[in-house]
């Protein structure tokens, strides 16, 4: 086998707003990575991965293009890109594999706050500001709404006050640089957050590398989520309280030394844990509730 075929590669930002959880997903799958300044290739010597640190934008021609295999970006980039594919042909097309449960943020329409908005027809003959021309193009012709679509490479929300455009179409996390310019959230057009994806075309040597990552990282993911609960339960209520732990299935029973009334209750929550749920359960009767975070978990 040769050296190119016993390792895959995975593109992710080299810094901006996904790099670092990029990074932290790599590292809590237990893969080491030396980064190191300046560098552009990163080599993990417990995994067969390399790192590629590239702009965010260029992830996904970097697996077209076959120079990786695998890549972390934003539904928002791979939306856009995929309405901008769709005439030409890709060689190396790309598959969407997970949802990884960071970078979260919506593509929205703002308007100024003296902008009289009532609905999308509001936007009839104005023009738009984005760096989002396709889906921005596609959502108002899916609302069968005629706008002017201006496309700009950054600082969006300033195209109202530099009387570029009437209404910008931007990403949006949480509203405060809509806040700083006048500008009033009054669409939403995508709910984005990073996914990997990875490229159809792999050899067979690499998809089994693959698979070991993904299991890596759903075990990781499913962790994030998880947590064990302990708590200790009056037998007449173990029905009731097993019913309110959240995603728990077959909890342990255990006898408590010197009662006979009283039993330990221990379970995995895969859903998240709230106050409220502690508070219901404390009020069904349980006591000594201990919820612990799970660091790993493989079903
Ligand atoms: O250099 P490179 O091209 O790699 O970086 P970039 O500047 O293009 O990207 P970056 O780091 O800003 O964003 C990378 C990815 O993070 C995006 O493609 C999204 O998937 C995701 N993401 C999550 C965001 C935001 N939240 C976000 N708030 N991307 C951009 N923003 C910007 C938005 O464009 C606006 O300017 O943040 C501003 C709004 O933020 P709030 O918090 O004020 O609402
Ligand atoms: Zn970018």
């Amino acid at each position: 086998m040769s050296e190119s075929n016993n390792r895959i590669k995975i593109a992710v930002q080299k810094s901006g707003r996904l790099s670092d959880d990029s990074f932290s997903l790599l590292e809590r799958c237990g893969i080491k990575i030396k980064k190191s300044n300046g560098r552009l290739f990163c080599h993990s010597q417990n995994f067969p991965l390399d790192v590629l640190l590239v702009r965010d934008d260029d992830i996904l021609s970097l697996i077209q293009d076959g120079i990786c295999e695998l890549g972390i970006v934003g539904t928002n980039i791979l939306r856009e890109k995929a309405l901008q594919n769709n005439s030409n042909v890709v060689i190396n097309p790309i598959e969407e594999v997970i949802n990884l449960n960071f970078g979260f943020c919506k593509l929205s329409i703002a308007v100024p706050d003296t902008f009289s908005y009532v609905n999308i027809s509001s936007l009839a003959n104005k023009r738009i500001a984005t760096t989002y021309p396709n889906l921005l193009k596609q959502f108002l012709k899916n609302n069968n709404v005629d706008a002017k679509v201006v496309v700009l490479t950054g600082a969006v929300e300033i195209a109202p006050r530099l009387n570029i455009a009437d209404a910008i179409c931007d990403l949006v996390s949480t509203g405060v640089t809509l806040e700083a310019n006048g500008l009033c959230e009054v669409e939403n057009i995508l709910s984005s957050q990073a996914v990997l994806v990875k490229s159809l075309n792999m050899s067979v040597e690499k998809e089994s590398i693959f698979k070991l990552l993904r299991c890596r990282i759903e075990s990781v993911l499913q962790a994030n989520e998880a947590k064990y609960i302990m708590l200790h339960c009056p037998k007449i209520a173990l029905d009731k309280i097993v019913k309110l732990l959240p995603g728990a299935e077959n909890p342990t029973v255990m006898n408590l030394t010197g009662s006979d009334v009283v039993v330990a209750v221990h379970a995995v929550c895969k859903e998240s844990v709230f106050w409220e749920t502690l508070e219901q359960l404390k009020a069904a009767g349980a006591s000594a509730i201990l919820v612990l975070p799970i660091e790993k978990m493989m079903g």
